[in-house]
C-alpha cells in the first residue's frame, strides 16, 4: 500500500496538464488572430471592402437611357440633390435616369425630388432595372439613399 495517492496525483498532474494546454492554445489563438488582423491591414482589407455594403462600397450606378446606355454615374453613398451631378459624359444628371443596377447588399431608394422627398422608387438589393419607364419613374431622379 505505497501507493495510495497515484489516483488523485494521475488526476491532478490530468488537470494540470489540460490546463497548461488550453494555455497554451489560447496563446496561440491570440497569436493567430494577431497574424490575420496583422495580414488584413495589406492584404485582405480591399477585397473585404469591396464585398461590404458599407458607405465605401460603390455599388450603385444610374444610366442616362433606357438599357444601361449613353451616361452613367456610379455612388456609393447617398447623395441629396442630383443638381451639382453630370453623367459620365458630362451632361446633368438631374431628372435624366433611365435605368440602373443595384450590386448593393441593401436596398438603394430613388427620389422625383431633391432632399429624399416626392415621388420614390426603390431597387431592390443585387436587382437591376432596364427600364424605368414601366415604374413611372422616367426622368424623375433627383437624389437618393439607403446606404
Ligand atoms: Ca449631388
Ligand atoms: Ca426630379
Ligand atoms: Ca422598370
Amino acid at each position: 500500500m505505497e501507493f495510495p495517492l497515484p489516483p488523485p496525483v494521475a488526476a491532478g498532474a490530468f488537470a494540470g496538464l489540460n490546463e497548461g494546454v488550453v494555455s497554451m492554445r489560447k496563446i496561440a489563438l491570440s497569436l493567430g488572430l494577431a497574424a490575420v488582423t496583422g495580414a488584413s491591414l495589406f492584404v485582405i482589407s480591399p477585397a473585404a471592402t469591396a464585398a461590404e455594403s458599407g458607405t465605401q462600397a460603390a455599388c450603385f450606378t444610374l444610366w442616362q437611357t433606357a438599357n444601361y446606355n449613353d451616361g452613367s454615374r456610379t455612388f456609393s453613398a447617398n447623395d441629396a440633390n442630383f443638381n451639382n451631378n453630370n453623367w459620365s459624359n458630362g451632361q446633368s444628371s438631374n431628372d435624366d435616369a433611365n435605368s440602373a443596377r443595384n450590386r448593393c447588399s441593401h436596398r438603394v431608394f430613388l427620389y422625383a425630388d431633391a432632399g429624399y422627398s416626392g415621388q420614390s422608387y426603390y431597387l431592390q438589393a443585387n436587382s437591376n432595372d432596364g427600364d424605368f419607364g414601366n415604374n413611372a419613374f422616367s426622368n424623375k431622379a433627383s437624389s437618393l439613399n439607403g446606404f
